[in-house]
């Protein structure tokens, strides 16, 4: 269902190129009804094909161009349409509208990807999802274009093909597909030390996200806002779920990848069909110009965050979800997103990443979409109108009048003219700047290993441990023992607990020390010693919003609820179960052994949501089985059952089981765990809710490893 109430300006301008099918004759596209599109133009019943069959040739024609080439990075996407409302004014830092007018609901368009892989590649890659919104605001369009790690690789936009060279498939081979677990990437990681603060990101579960819609976003660089005096401060930018931060394993991420490849899209697709609205908070870190040195970083280095201890987060606004494209290319496939869109009261930083990427974002629409115009195409659109002597170009959709295509003139009365800052002129912010020209990195950025330990010390025990996994997997992957120990030698610098984790996972020493420089990504006259990483620092022990353990635990809102049932199961226990689960938002599916439908005790037909045949645990957040003796026993009768159940207990899941129900667990590997936290046997509903909404069981976690599914 589409809410139309909340229908937005930008919803209203895309309507009118929409194009709808219902009750209409099939035509060309010169508007000619056509009689037959199944046969071609022949001489004779079996002769051959003319090639006046023009019929033929503009559908066979427009068939051969659908593809465009897709997103050199970020190719795999999923995008929906929604709203910005702002909290507050803060219009002590900026002057933008959409930061200052409370009244006002911005649309929005977001499309979130994940980095390395291709258009057609399983959403649950261990990778950066990119989190990047397009605000059709009132003074023009602004582009946040981020993601959900709120550091980045790299320093210099310089080093940005290097890297995505390195982690795409081998250019020999073409192997492997959205993974980052291979010889390049891991080569240029550890020649490359500025990436290990990224990296150590990738390595933990925020880089296997239990859905897009319980993952942060981050704008990354710090930017500026600029108020109404052209004062400057600089900020950060924080998207925050109202969900919580939540993952999913590795070993569910890989068999999720088989399981659905779809995961994410479809989870994001059915919650807003379903009217859970996705909703994040948006949040600012403010820094005073005048402290711009203050910090044990520079803020111009795109691979440090600040810690929200040194800086709190200000939440100013939320931004909601609420509607679906209506056509994938047209929409999520189109859409471009350019950092440098930004509207009076946002500005840049020095940020050398940031000041490359002011390039790469247009550069790459050109070929994407093959013309300067793709400002035009309906979802690039602005909600304002624009005018200037830009003109023609493949695909020019206006008409523009008048005899003049340039600035000034007087022909056409100066017009189009320019605005004052007061008529809200854009004017770049005047930033001082006296320096040599020079290619080089700042010594101020060469603290490689402060904040990958902070970031580490600040996990939880368990979050812990699958970073030590990751990194085992992944360098397990590696077929060079050089490129291994190098990355060992730089995990010690990180940590040396996590290190020997690594090495014992990898039968490996740890090199006591290693052929200096370690950091390659310098100038060949450049004196090597001035850019190697600094000693590690410790300004913070723990920064807490680091960790997923601090998340939100407050909502099953949109849960995945398995019930394995068959027919005959206890309708009333049944009943006051999903009633509950439903009040509370989950999404409670019935798992048969067959489709169609099941019959209760009660003699009532149910819908059977998945035959066990069609689906799998991993795509569940928790198991509920109802009682009923005959339904028990049925799903006993197939081995596909058992291994469900298994394998929610691995994962730590919530189960839930009613009377006979408990014979499914006798049948399983809980049957000598049944006092545990999360396992409820004819329990209150509202235990098992609370369970499911701490997501996951941790403590299981060590019993879990044995399970063989
Ligand atoms: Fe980028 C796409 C995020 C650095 C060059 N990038 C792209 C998208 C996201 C990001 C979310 C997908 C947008 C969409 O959905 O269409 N990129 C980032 C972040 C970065 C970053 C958060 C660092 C803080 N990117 C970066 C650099 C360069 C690029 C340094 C080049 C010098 N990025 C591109 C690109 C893409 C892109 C090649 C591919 C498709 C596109 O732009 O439209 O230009």
């Amino acid at each position: 269902m589409k809410n139309k109430e909340s229908a937005s300006k930008k919803i209203k301008d895309l309507e009118h190129y929409q194009k709808d099918m219902k009750n209409k004759p099939l035509t060309t596209n010169q508007g000619l009804k056509v009689n037959d599109t199944n046969n071609s133009l022949k001489s004779g019943e079996r002769g051959s094909t003319l090639l006046e069959d023009f019929l033929l040739r503009e559908k066979i024609t427009s068939f051969d161009h659908e593809r465009i080439p897709e997103r050199i990075v970020h190719a795999r996407g999923s995008a929906a349409h929604g709203y910005f409302e702002l909290y507050e004014s803060i219009e002590e830092y900026s002057k933008a509208g959409i930061f200052t007018d409370t009244a006002r609901k911005t649309p929005v368009f977001v499309r979130f990807s994940t980095v390395a892989g291709s258009k057609g590649s399983p959403d649950l890659a261990r990778d950066v999802r990119g989190f990047a919104v397009k605000f059709y605001t009132e003074e023009g369009t602004w582009d946040l274009v981020g993601n959900n790690m709120p550091i980045f690789f790299i320093q210099d936009a310089m080093k940005f093909p290097d890297l995505i060279h390195s982690v795409k498939p081998e250019p020999n081979k073409e192997i492997p597909q959205a993974a980052s677990a291979h010889d390049t990437f891991y080569d240029f990681v550890s020649l490359t030390t500025e990436t290990l603060h990224n990296h150590i990101w990738v390595m933990s579960d925020r880089a296997i996200p239990r859905s897009l819609r319980m993952m942060e976003g981050f704008g990354i660089h710090t930017f500026r806002l600029i108020n109404a005096k052209g004062e400057a401060h600089f900020v950060k930018f924080h998207w925050k779920p109202t969900l919580g931060v939540h993952s999913v394993t590795w070993e569910e991420a890989v068999k999720i990848n088989g399981a659905d490849p779809d995961f994410h899209r479809r989870d994001l697709w059915d919650a807003i069909e379903a009217g859970q609205y996705p909703e994040w908070e948006l949040g600012i870190q403010v820094v005073a110009e005048k402290d711009e040195h203050k910090f044990d970083f520079d803020l111009l280095d795109p691979t440090k965050l600040i810690p929200e201890e040194m800086v709190p987060v200000k939440i100013i606004g939320k931004m909601t979800l609420n509607r679906n494209p209506d056509n994938f290319f047209a929409e999520t496939e189109q859409v471009a997103f350019l950092p440098g869109h930004i509207v009076p009261g946002i500005d840049f930083t020095n940020d050398p990443l940031l000041q490359g990427r002011l390039f790469s974002y247009r550069d790459t629409q050109l070929s994407r979409l093959g013309s300067p115009n793709f400002h035009q195409i309906p979802i690039n659109r602005p909600i304002v109108e624009t005018h200037n002597n830009q003109r023609d170009a493949h695909m020019q959709m206006s008409i523009p009048k008048g005899e003049t295509a340039y600035f000034p003139n007087s022909l056409s009365g100066g017009c189009p003219h320019l605005s004052k800052m007061a008529e809200g002129g854009f004017h770049s912010y005047e930033e001082r700047i006296d320096a040599k020209k020079i290619r080089t990195r700042s010594e101020s950025f060469n603290d490689h290993f402060s904040q990958p330990a902070l970031f580490y010390r600040s996990l939880a025990d368990w979050e812990q441990e699958h970073v030590a996994a990751a990194y085992t997997f992944e360098l397990g992957k590696c077929n060079h023992e050089h490129i291994k120990e190098r990355m060992l030698w730089l995990i010690a610098q990180i940590d040396d607990d996590l290190a020997n984790k690594v090495a014992e996972g990898l039968g490996m020493e740890i090199p006591k020390d290693i052929e200096r420089p370690i950091n390659q990504a310098i100038g060949a006259d450049a004196d090597a010693d001035k850019h190697q990483p600094g000693e590690k620092k410790n300004y913070l022990d723990k920064s807490k919003a680091l960790s997923m353990a601090n998340t939100k635990f407050n909502s099953i809102a949109t849960r995945q609820i398995a019930v394995l049932a068959a027919d005959g199961f206890n309708m009333k226990k049944f009943k006051s179960m999903t009633e509950i689960l439903e009040k509370e938002g989950a999404m409670v599916k019935i798992v048969a052994p067959h489709g169609g439908s099941i019959t209760c005790d009660e003699g009532m037909k149910h819908k059977v949501d998945a035959a066990i045949a069609t689906t799998e645990s991993v795509l569940f957040d928790a198991v509920y089985i109802p009682g009923g003796e005959k339904s028990v026993e049925a799903i006993l009768d197939n081995g596909k059952f058992i291994k469900f159940i298994n394998e929610s207990f691995k994962y730590c899941k919530a189960i839930a089981v009613d009377d006979e129900g408990e014979m499914a667990l006798d049948k399983s590997f809980i049957k000598a765990y049944k006092d545990d936290n999360a396992i409820h046997i004819n329990d209150e509903p509202s235990k098992f809710v609370d369970s499911i909404s701490k997501h996951r069981n941790w403590e299981r976690r060590k019993l879990a490893d044995k399970i063989p599914v």
